[in-house]
Order: structure tokens, then C-alpha cells, then sequence
């Protein structure tokens, strides 16, 4: 479909190892990184899954390459995700802001529901597979101690994990609180790939007023160096992130 608009030159896709470059009679000035189908484990049990995309202008001259990919996410035109759930949702990004459009199946075509999507100043909900809690940096480990047992007498968050990015990340910029995929002493660049997962969601996230890190930059100024490259992650309420980015400061500095 995207060869077929004639707007795209370069595709980098989750399940093809090389960029596709597009014939030339077909190109067009964009470069399209996308996760077609993020989640896809879960479809036996019908859990919610997604497609992840985003979109650069081609900035170099000449042939388009793979290397018109490696774009910080600063560069993003565009970006978003359509999430696979309850209802289908098309979440679209531009310099503007974040725009929300439910598919109406009657129609068939998507409506406008929410305009402007900004998230919660700070949220009740920590998201992350405590599963690798045995690996987890000692950062993150305080953290969710402090989520779980706050000594300022606030209450302790709800713990969520869907273990599908998209379905997590939605529900974070829907109602707030903090997503996070660190990295461990397994994965020590986490898992989620930034191209096409930790890019696209952190540039929704922040035109929603949110903020997404790394833990130690902001994961849209990480300049890639592959296509395929994995990124630590940690994204969703400002006043969330920052208390997580407090902690990983703390940790460095001992
Ligand atoms: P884990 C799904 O396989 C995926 O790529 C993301 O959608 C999801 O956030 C992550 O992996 C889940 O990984 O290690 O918690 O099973």
C-alpha cells in the first residue's frame, strides 16, 4: 500500500531484516518505519494488538538508502499507531498535536473522537514486566519500591502490564502514570526496538505533553546507528518520568 501512494522511498519494517527501497517510478520524499503488527504474540488470546509507524523526510541526496532511516526522532514528520483493541483507533501525531479517530465500522471510516490529546500532569499506574524483576538496575528497583510503599503517605499506584506496546502506551497517554521497558542485566539496551516501537510512541507521547527517556536522554535525540537497534524506555506523564529519571540520577551518582 505504501509503494502503491507513491510518497515513500525508504521502508524499514519489524519483519524485513533490510530496508526496502522503493522502485524509482514509485518514490516519493517520505521514509516510513513501522512495526506492522506489534503484539502479535498475543493474538491466540485475543489480546489488543497494533501497528506502530513513523514518518521522516528524506533529507539526503541522491539514491535513497537504509541510511535515510537513521534519523534521530527529532526528525519526525509524523507518527502513530493504530491499536487492534475493543474498538479500532487510529492515534496520528503531528507537529501540532495528537489526534485521536475511531474506525466506525457502519461507515467505514475513521471519526475524529478526541482532538488534542494531552496527558495527565502525573498518573496512579506503573506499567512494566516485573518478571525480570531479578535483573532489574538497582534504579529501577527503587522506584517501584517507592510506587508500591510511598513514605509521603500518598497511595500506592496500580500496577498494569498488557505486555502488548501498543495496548500499554495507549492506556498511559489515555490515563496517565508511567509505561517502562528498561533495560536489565539480560537486555542491557532494553528490548523495544526505536525505530519503529520507542521513537514513534515517544513522539506521541510528547506532543501529548508527556515525557520519554531512555532514563538518561530523551529517546527522540538518540541518533541511530541501525536499523533494528533496541532502546531502553521509559514514557508517559511528566511529573512521572521525571520522578523515574530523579532516580536513575540518584543511582549514577553513587
Ligand atoms: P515482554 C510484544 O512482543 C513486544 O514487542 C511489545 O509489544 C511489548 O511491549 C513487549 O514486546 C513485551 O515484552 O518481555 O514483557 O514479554
Amino acid at each position: 500500500m505504501l509503494k502503491s501512494s507513491f510518497t515513500t522511498c525508504v521502508i524499514v519494517s519489524e519483519e524485513n531484516k533490510n530496508a526496502i527501497i522503493v522502485d524509482a517510478d514509485k518514490r516519493g520524499k517520505y521514509v516510513v518505519c513501522m512495526d506492522p503488527l506489534d503484539g502479535s504474540s498475543n493474538i491466540d488470546c485475543l489480546v489488543s494488538i497494533g501497528t506502530i509507524f513513523a514518518i521522516y523526510r528524506k533529507v539526503s541526496s541522491g539514491e535513497p538508502s537504509e541510511k535515510d532511516a537513521l534519523q534521530p526522532g527529532r526528525n519526525l514528520v509524523a507518527a502513530g499507531y493504530a491499536l487492534y483493541g475493543s474498538a479500532t483507533m487510529l492515534v496520528l501525531a503531528i507537529e501540532s498535536g495528537v489526534n485521536c479517530f475511531m474506525l466506525d465500522p457502519a461507515i467505514g471510516e475513521f471519526i475524529l473522537v478526541d482532538k488534542d490529546v494531552k496527558i495527565k500532569k502525573r498518573g496512579n499506574i506503573y506499567s512494566l514486566n516485573e518478571g525480570y524483576a531479578a535483573y532489574f538496575d538497582p534504579a529501577v528497583t527503587e522506584y517501584l519500591k517507592k510506587k508500591k510503599f510511598p513514605q509521603d503517605g500518598s497511595s500506592p499506584y496500580g500496577a498494569r502490564y498488557i505486555g502488548s506496546m501498543v495496548a500499554d502506551v495507549h492506556r498511559t497517554l489515555v490515563y496517565g502514570g508511567i509505561f517502562l521497558y528498561p533495560a536489565n542485566s539480560k537486555s542491557p539496551k532494553g528490548k523495544l526496538r526505536l525505530l519503529y516501537e520507542c521513537n514513534p510512541m515517544a513522539f506521541v507521547i510528547e506532543k501529548a505533553g508527556g515525557i520519554a527517556t531512555t532514563g538518561n536522554q530523551a529517546v527522540l535525540d538518540i541518533v541511530p546507528e541501525d536499523i533494528h537497534q533496541r532502546a531502553p524506555i521509559a514514557l508517559g506523564s511528566p511529573d512521572d518520568v521525571k520522578e523515574y529519571i530523579d532516580m536513575v540520577k540518584k543511582h549514577a551518582a553513587k
